[in-house]
């Protein structure tokens, strides 16, 4: 009888523990939701036994949440109808309870889980924080039977912009429409509800158009692309692609089942290269023009003067909204040079024609283009769309029912708010996720330039103070631009937004006064999880801060003269010698000018320490990075002199060749030896030649040091 106590004391113990032991949900997410209130009843149990149930109108959203939940852990869910039960997750509609579209209420108790949204986007993006809750771990996964525990209480959750979006160019580079999709579940997992998409430039026009099939038949290729930052170089790889009509149709269903608006573009008059190389007639000069392969500015824009050019861009526009149902078209407007225009006949006689003036702020031509950018408008009007231009529209005198999307900073924002135009900020300070994340760009996929660290998007203050209260609320949304011209595989598109994207949604959703980065911090490494689930590429910049320090302690080397037997590499030189001694640590990239570069022969320094003294220690670092051709170093040797003449050897070192097992990485390497006293040392550092499974076999590797230390 007692055995029989003691066992079920032990089973209800165990018991206990199990549910103790149960993960948990962690509703610290991103972006954080704006109320969150959790009591101590028991927790509700998410399993493979609950089910979800919906109410009219949400069966999608029931199964989002069912994907949600396999994709984490492993089981699908039932989904039912819901019919007053009361248990599992409901999903309903309860526009009654909220003062905003797309807000929305979990209520969590020990039986049911409750998702209420003022609409169906108010459901999916309750979902999308029931999903960035759940906990992540790979042993949690495709297991069957794991369960989960949901903390009881209540969030109240609703977005403080209408409008929160990302831009993708895949003009520049083509991207598939399998990763266009995969953009847009990005979007979708970061409460996103617009998607601009940027489909004619000069480098690719990407959109079917059933009227001017040329457009995509030559005008989604060229012949070749510029090597580098816009050298000389070309090579002769034809790119390019476009998207059907069909296609189209397909992505923007797939975009609103997710509760996001397909906004697309077609950029003009400027970055039209590519629609002249098919109708040259288009254009002032008349061509000949090619799809480009240059990046930048190009100076062949639309002919404003020639009325067949107008009627072209019509039609397209026409096309454009016969497919997209967006209440958004975006007529781009920026970037448009006046060279041709200056010289057109056609166009000089349209500036007559219409009586245009140039006055001290704008040139007739700029005015010409306002007269195109208007007619535009008004043609995507009739249809009831809206049109959205770049800032450069604002040069002239566009029509206040446009909306101004702020790229060059925020101050074309701050302009068409005061004049009443309604405004995206996309400002290229902030919010280009082209530019690098990090300083350190040596060891950086290569891209435009600039630096846009996760920390400064999460700076950005849309609302900017010079405006009134009531000036802001023409602020309707925030955007981040993925421009492609350095970016040719969708692995770097994804790079280049995640986890800036993180910092974005904040902004968007919360625009939070009180900003914390390193609590930001610590809720991105949850995302980070479900990038790995999802296989998503991103930046690990702020989960993996390189903390180094950045300068040795003064020891007997430090500053002393120093000389090298045989100089590093013309490039990796920098100030010298003195590169190895200024107490400076290397660090960064092997380019970064912080550490001597040698190839094919030794390091062979001479420190003149001024006067005698004794050591017993030597140390230095060196960079490996095999891909590069950097290996640690082979062999080291430390001699020391009186006089500087004769040197004897006090220690030598073999290191072994690092193999593709290894981690690449900045190493110490030290030899210490007996106390000997002297004035002079040297430091022979070796380098070995590529192993037989690198592809520069036979040849010598690179050797990168710095900082030698001697104490
Ligand atoms: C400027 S942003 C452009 C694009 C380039 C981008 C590169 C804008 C309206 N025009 O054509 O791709 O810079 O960052």
């Amino acid at each position: 009888m007692k055995k029989l106590s003691y066992l079920i004391v032990a089973a209800l113990l165990l018991s206990a523990c199990a549910k103790e032991q149960l993960p948990q949900a962690n509703y610290d997410i991103i972006p954080q939701p704006k109320e969150v209130t959790l009591n101590e009843e028991n927790p509700f149990e998410l399993s493979p036994k609950t089910v979800i149930r919906y109410e009219d109108g949400l069966q999608r959203e029931a199964q989002f949440l069912s994907e949600y939940v396999n994709d984490i852990m492993g089981f699908a869910m039932e989904i039912q109808e819901y019919q007053g039960q009361t248990d599992g997750i409901v999903l309903k509609l309860s526009p009654d309870d909220f003062d905003q579209a797309e807000a929305y209420e979990i209520n969590i108790t020990p039986k049911q889980v409750t998702v209420k949204g003022a609409d169906a986007s108010g459901v999916f993006y309750g979902i999308q924080t029931l999903r960035k809750s759940l906990p992540l771990s790979p042993s949690l996964r495709g297991v069957g039977g794991s369960k989960t525990a949901l903390s009881c209480g209540t969030i109240r959750d609703w977005p403080n912009f209408a409008y929160r979006a990302m831009h993708l160019d895949p003009c520049r580079h083509f991207i598939p429409l399998d990763s266009v999709k995969v953009y847009v579940d990005m979007l979708a997992m970061h409460n996103m509800n617009q998607f601009h998409f940027h489909l004619s430039d000069d480098q690719g026009w990407r959109m079917e158009i059933k009227k001017y099939p040329e457009l995509t038949e030559i005008g989604a290729y060229r012949n070749g692309t510029v090597i580098g930052h816009n050298g000389n170089l070309y090579d002769t790889i034809r790119h390019g692609g476009f998207y059907t009509q069909d296609e189209l149709r397909d992505l923007i269903n797939y975009a609103a089942e997710r509760h996001i608006n397909i906004i697309p573009e077609i950029d003009l008059p400027g970055h039209m290269q590519a629609a002249l190389a098919c109708y040259p007639q288009l254009g002032c000069t008349g061509g000949p023009y090619e799809v480009w392969r240059r990046w930048g500015v190009s100076e062949e824009v639309l002919c404003a003067g020639n009325e067949e050019t107008m009627r072209f861009v019509e039609d397209v526009l026409n096309e454009v909204m016969d497919v997209f149902p967006s209440p958004y078209i975006h007529i781009g407007g920026d970037e448009c040079p006046k060279v041709r225009w200056e010289q057109c006949p056609k166009c000089q006689a349209k500036i007559k024609e219409l009586g245009i003036k140039g006055d001290e702020r704008f040139s007739k031509e700029d005015y010409l283009q306002s007269y195109v950018m208007n007619r535009m408008a008004k043609v995507v009007e009739a249809r009831g769309r809206r049109v959205i231009g770049w800032d450069e529209i604002l040069e002239g005198n566009v029509s206040e029912t446009a909306i101004i999307m702020s790229w060059r900073g925020t101050e074309g924002g701050i302009e068409a708010a005061r004049k009443g135009h309604d405004v995206i900020m996309a400002p290229s300070s902030h919010l280009y996720f082209d530019y690098y994340q990090s300083e350190d760009i040596a060891s950086e996929p290569s891209c435009i330039g600039g630096y846009l660290p996760v920390e400064r998007v999460y700076e950005f203050q849309p609302l900017p103070e010079e405006l009134t209260p009531e000036q802001q609320k023409h602020i309707i949304g925030v955007q981040a631009n993925i421009w492609t011209e350095y970016i040719a595989h969708f692995w770097h598109v994804q790079y280049m937004a995640l986890p800036r994207m993180e910092a974005l949604t904040e902004i968007q959703w919360n625009n939070p006064k009180e900003r914390d980065f390193e609590v930001f911090v610590e809720r991105c490494r949850h995302m980070r999880q479900l990038y790995e689930l999802y296989h998503y590429t991103y930046a690990d910049h702020i989960f993996n801060p390189q903390v180094w320090a950045d300068t040795v302690a003064p020891n007997l080397a430090t500053r002393k003269p120093i000389t090298l037997r045989q100089q590093p590499a013309e490039q990796y030189t920098y100030e010298g010698a003195l590169v190895l001694n200024d107490g400076n640590l290397g660090r960064g990239a092997y380019n970064s000018g912080r550490w001597l570069g040698f190839c094919g022969y030794p390091l062979d320094a001479v420190i003149d320490l001024e006067q005698p003294a004794e050591m017993q220690h030597v140390r230095f670092h060196a960079l490996t990075n095999k891909g590069a051709w950097i290996y640690n170093p082979s062999h080291v040797k430390v001699l020391v002199s009186d006089d500087g003449e004769t040197f004897r050897e006090v220690a030598q070192k073999e290191i072994p060749i690092s193999t593709w097992a290894d981690n690449d990485g900045i190493f110490a390497y030290e030899l210490d030896f007996e106390p000997v006293t002297a004035k002079y040392v040297e430091v022979v550092v070796s380098g070995y030649d590529l192993p037989e499974d690198h592809s520069g076999f036979g040849n010598p590797a690179w050797i990168f040091v710095d900082e030698i230390e001697v104490w």
